[in-house]
């Protein structure tokens, strides 16, 4: 089949999320099919995926065993609510992520999307507080450089300034803790030495606020869209031991650390740091049907359902919440997880990724590389005057050598779909060399 197809002459009619319009429209970038570790651009050429999409294809793409999920459950039941009905395949699905996910996270709220998983959860701190008489809780605490979504509470909790700066005071008393990027951690293979301490940040914030205010903490246990910001040596450690001697329930967003991205299920497990509540998308479905979803520990389960009103316990869901295409595709997607053994290959390839990316150092305006499981960020420096300007040269220029990238700045961030060869991880940085050696 020819995957070429006609570009459509007008590109202003789709106002486009988190990109730069006008430069897309001088200079677009066009996928019309993919297939496993590539997509196909509209004028024919093979792009390597670098990047899972945005973070998110972890099984790679059209995998049959989720596309015939699909194609089968949307003949057999397009739609069924979840509102006071329901259908096998969301309870089933439930159960198979609780046995996936930490001991002890034991019930999932569904959503479609990372940003409503996020405000999910953080609703469910807030009723879980309520619920047992302690409803002066309703501070919420991110953390600077954190992203949680684009919903109000998740803006409101991110800490990426940009994300923020546009809207104004935000819906609800929030504040933040400081990020974990040192200078001295620099060219770190995994999670860096120094910064455990900075968790002991959070113990500023409730000398301030007073712990009898906070709900809870939100954090990427790896920080992904600021650019790749892992958590130094035993610092998810010391955040977990601070919010339990002062009753603030942790949340980690999951979003992009669940589903094999560190090679462990979640990044719950692979820090080995249980939170309370844990935020899921984009991996759940492998980005096939939209889905998102907050997992809660049985604790606050069962004192917001036995404590939260009667009948309707907690008000709070979507039309889609459990949608059934995209449990078909998630139990499809989880299926292939484990019949490929795709996280254990992460795992054992991790090695070989942090190798190879680390001898990208000496390459010109290199001033950071941080690796963890299948994840990778080179830094560049800002070009002076213009920062920002070095990592939008980078997308187009990979894209044009058959590459997708993603940036933040001028960091580039890799995560490849989990089934990727060694082979194509060397044509990854192969690529990514020459593109930054054309940048000056
Ligand atoms: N939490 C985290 C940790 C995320 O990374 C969201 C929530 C929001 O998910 P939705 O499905 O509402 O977009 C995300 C999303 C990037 C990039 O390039 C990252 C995301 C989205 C788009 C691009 O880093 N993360």
């Amino acid at each position: 089949m020819d995957a070429r197809v006609t570009r459509p002459n007008d590109l202003s009619g789709f106002w486009m999320p988190y990109t730069a319009n006008k430069a897309f429209r001088e200079r677009p970038r066009m996928c019309v099919s993919a297939k496993d570790m590539h997509y196909v651009a509209d004028d024919g050429r093979l792009i390597l995926d670098g990047t899972a999409a945005l973070w998110c294809v972890n099984a790679g793409h059209a995998r049959p065993r989720i596309v015939e999920a699909v194609q089968r459950q949307v003949a057999e039941l397009d739609f069924a609510p979840s509102f006071q009905f329901g259908h096998p395949k969301a309870f089933t699905l439930a159960s198979r992520i609780a046995q996936m996910m930490p001991a002890g996270l034991d019930h999932v709220f569904f959503a479609n999307s990372g940003s409503e998983a996020v405000d999910s959860a953080l609703k469910i701190a807030l009723a879980y507080h309520r619920a047992r008489g302690e409803g002066q809780r309703v501070r919420l605490i991110g953390r600077e450089r954190g992203y949680h979504g684009s919903g109000f509470g998740g803006t409101a909790v991110g800490g990426i300034v940009k994300n923020r700066a546009a809207f104004g005071a935000q819906v609800h008393p929030v504040d933040h803790i400081r990020h974990t990027h040192l200078p001295e951690n620099r060219f770190s293979r995994g999670c860096p030495a120094h910064g455990a301490e900075l968790a002991d940040d959070l113990e500023r914030l409730v000398a301030l606020h007073d712990a009898s205010t906070i709900a809870a903490v939100i954090v990427e246990p790896m920080a992904g869209s600021t650019g790749v910001l892992l958590p130094p040596q035993g610092y998810l450690e010391r955040l977990r031991s601070i919010c339990d001697r002062h009753g603030i329930l942790l949340i980690f967003d999951e979003v992009i650390t669940a589903f094999g991205r560190l090679g462990a299920p979640s990044g719950a497990e692979f820090f080995g740091v249980t939170p309370d509540i844990m935020t899921l998308a984009k991996g759940i479905t492998n980005a096939t049907v939209p889905m998102g979803a907050a997992v809660v520990s049985d604790e606050i389960y069962r004192t917001v359902t036995d404590n939260g009103g009667p009948l309707i316990e907690f008000f709070h869901g979507y039309t889609y919440s459990g949608h059934p295409l995209a449990c078909a595709a998630a139990l499809a997607t989880l299926e292939t997880y484990e019949e490929e053994g795709l996280f254990a290959r992460t795992a054992a390839l991790a090695p070989a990724w942090e190798e190879r990316i680390h001898r990208l150092r000496e390459r010109r305006n290199v001033v950071d590389i941080r690796n963890l499981g299948l994840v990778g960020a080179v830094e560049l420096a800002p070009r002076e005057g213009a920062p920002g300007a070095r990592g939008y040269e980078a997308i187009w220029r990979a894209f044009d050598k058959g590459l997708m990238v993603r940036v933040t700045g001028d960091i580039i961030a890799l995560s490849p779909p989990l089934i990727v060869s060694e082979e194509q991880v060397d044509e990854m940085f192969s690529t990514l060399e020459a593109v930054i050696d054309e940048i000056d």
